[in-house]
């Protein structure tokens, strides 16, 4: 994989798997926070979000935005779905709106000229500062849930009074075997690895499929944080995550697949369908979805050949369906 080194723009640099073949996801670079760190205010107009929408991580945070009504108040722009051996790419039909840069590795060189890392979506950008204040997923989005809360249009809370504890924890608890799990069920390139990580996630799907049983949402009643990081990763998985292992042992010659009939889709889970209808016709989010941008990132070796893509016309997920599950709890939002 490509990331700058100390300024530099480099192809040789990165391993992602450790000894044992297992993917590790790298720790993000920018930390700050808006509202706690004076050098951040919380200021209508002064933040942009740089997002890819094929980016599960980069979802999370434009889903909160939209939930909370913060449009007006937090711009946002896109990459090209498709990640080049430069990295992310601006277009024509997607500029960077700020500084018309060619690259998102431009963007983070405006803030750290000698930057060392990977060059990830999504990235909170400070207009007056001219820097990165966050570029990690999580910490963007409850900064948008509560340090940008005065801002917001929609009286909406993602992390309600009596709820904390029980958010972070389930953001942790899905963090690994879901979110996380479907890269390391898919970067794996030992079988022992490759086996523990999908274990993991049809255990935790069977799991949570059972829980959403005679629950609306992963926290009880309302939706949470948690919902989103969720919904993020089930979206994808139908056209993308579940495509992996068909293609994995081509891909990987000491891979092959005897958990297969372990592979479900989400289609074939009757509650976590469900709740993937509900949270998509909740105001705000459908538009949040390009699976267009999804299935072409993942499609078009921006990611390792045995990624994806479904043919959209062949899987039609019918998301906009009833789902009942109002009946579950009859309010959305605390
Ligand atoms: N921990 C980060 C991870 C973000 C991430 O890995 N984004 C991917 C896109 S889905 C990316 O930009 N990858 C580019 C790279 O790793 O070079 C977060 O949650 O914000």
């Amino acid at each position: 994989m490509n990331m700058l080194y100390e300024g530099e723009w480099r192809t040789d640099k990165f391993v992602a798997n450790n000894e044992d073949g297992e993917f590790e996801r790298q720790t993000t670079e920018f930390r700050n926070w808006v509202g706690e760190d004076e050098r951040f205010p919380v200021e209508a107009g002064r933040y942009h979000l740089y997002i890819c929408r094929a980016c599960p991580w980069a979802h999370r945070t434009a889903m909160t935005r939209a939930l909370k009504g913060l449009e007006n108040a937090v711009s946002l722009s896109l990459v090209e779905p498709v990640r080049i051996d430069d990295g992310w790419e601006f277009s024509e039909d997607l500029p960077d709106p700020l500084y018309g840069e060619e690259f998102l590795r431009d963007i983070y060189l405006r803030a750290d000229d000698e930057f060392t890392g990977r060059v990830t979506v999504p990235v909170l950008w400070d207009k007056q500062r001219e820097t990165i204040v966050n570029n990690e997923s999580r910490e963007i989005m409850r900064m948008l849930d509560e340090a940008f809360a005065p801002l917001a249009e929609h009286d909406v809370d993602l992390n309600p009074d009596g709820y904390e504890e029980e958010v972070d924890r389930l953001i942790d608890e899905i963090y690994e075997p879901v979110n996380n799990g479907v890269y390391r069920a898919g970067f794996a390139t030992t079988q022992e690895a490759y086996e523990e990580a999908v274990e993991e996630l049809f255990d935790a799907l069977d799991h949570w499929d059972e829980v959403l049983d005679d629950q609306r949402f992963l926290a009880g009643d309302v939706l949470t944080e948690a919902d989103v990081a969720m919904f993020a990763t089930l979206i994808r998985f139908d056209h993308v995550y579940h495509t992996t292992p068909i293609t994995l042992p081509k891909v990987c010659d000491n891979v092959t697949d005897p958990l297969r009939e372990k592979w479900k889709r989400i289609r074939d889970y009757e509650n976590l369908y469900g709740y993937m209808r509900d949270v998509y016709q909740i105001d705000g989010i459908a538009k949040t979805v390009n699976m267009d941008h999804i299935v072409r990132h993942y499609g078009n070796g921006a990611s390792p050949p045995g990624f994806g893509p479904y043919d959209l016309e062949e899987v039609d997920l019918q998301l906009g369906q009833p789902h009942g599950r109002d009946e579950l709890s009859s309010k959305i939002f605390v």
